[in-house]
């Protein structure tokens, strides 16, 4: 059987999830090929699309990596589909209040813990299972990250956490930062959003549920780690690529 990204995340495993934000599925696959454990397609800011999802799924399965895609902002019927195209996982940004919260999680989940319509498709495929046995696991084996990146997130955060279907966070600390400063400043390193950090991790393991973050700098990942958190994002292509060509630039000169 393959690895299950839910399980190992629920046995406390630190996995790190490259960002995919340009709509090439070659560029998926290959994340996995350099060693990556997961790979995240991200429809909110990067620039996938339906199609480039439904391939790049395809891909980072080729690659051997688990499959997590980001939604735009209350695309929650956009959430069920990437289901059914394959994602392990799926992050929905801005969620800021336990309905944001129920939204996502009824689209994620099949009855009795939400409302998502059947038709797993491509997803059992991917799972590698029958569509029997899709139905018995997808519920727990199908992750709901729902994103704290507001006051207003975390004011919420603990009816945010009860909400049935929602098996976790995922922290935003750009947009953290900018709204914890009213808008003053992006400072998704500094002091205070790394406190919040810290108390929105502790506050989710105390919930018995995942937390996850994105990391600007490969030394927060190891920060992250070390406030609870399993689900770390570190390293988007196109700075991977752009930073790789201007070296080739560079030694070429
Ligand atoms: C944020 O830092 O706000 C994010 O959404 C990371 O992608
Ligand atoms: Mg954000």
């Amino acid at each position: 059987a393959q690895p299950i990204l839910a399980s190992r995340l629920k046995a406390d495993e630190a996995i790190v999830t490259a960002w995919s934000t340009l709509a090439v599925p070659i560029l998926a696959e290959l994340f996995g090929r350099a060693g990556y454990a997961a790979v995240t397609l991200d429809m909110q800011h990067g620039l996938h699309d339906l199609a480039s999802v439904r391939e790049g799924v395809a891909s980072i399965a080729l690659g051997g990596a688990h499959r997590i895609v980001r939604i735009p902002v209350g695309e929650t019927a956009t959430a069920s589909r990437l289901l059914d195209m394959g994602a392990e996982a799926v992050i929905a940004p801005m969620i800021n209040s336990a309905a944001d919260a129920r939204a996502f999680a009824e689209a994620m989940k099949y009855p009795p813990l939400g409302a998502r319509s059947w038709g797993p498709q491509r997803g059992a495929q991917l799972a590698g299972l029958s569509v029997p046995d899709y139905l018995v696991r997808a519920n727990d084996e199908t992750l709901a990250l729902a994103m704290i990146e507001t006051p207003a997130a975390i004011a919420a955060l603990d009816e945010i956490l009860a909400v049935p279907g929602i098996d976790g966070v995922f922290v935003g600390p750009s947009d953290l930062s900018l709204t914890l400063s009213g808008g003053a400043k992006l400072d998704p390193g500094g002091e205070k959003t790394l406190a919040a950090a810290a108390e929105i991790a502790t506050r989710a393991r105390a919930a018995g549920k995942i937390a996850g973050i994105f990391c600007l700098e490969p030394e927060t990942v190891g920060k992250a780690k070390a406030m609870g958190y399993r689900l770390m994002a570190y390293g988007g292509d196109m700075s991977l690529f752009l930073g790789a060509a201007q070296q080739a630039v560079k030694a070429a000169g």
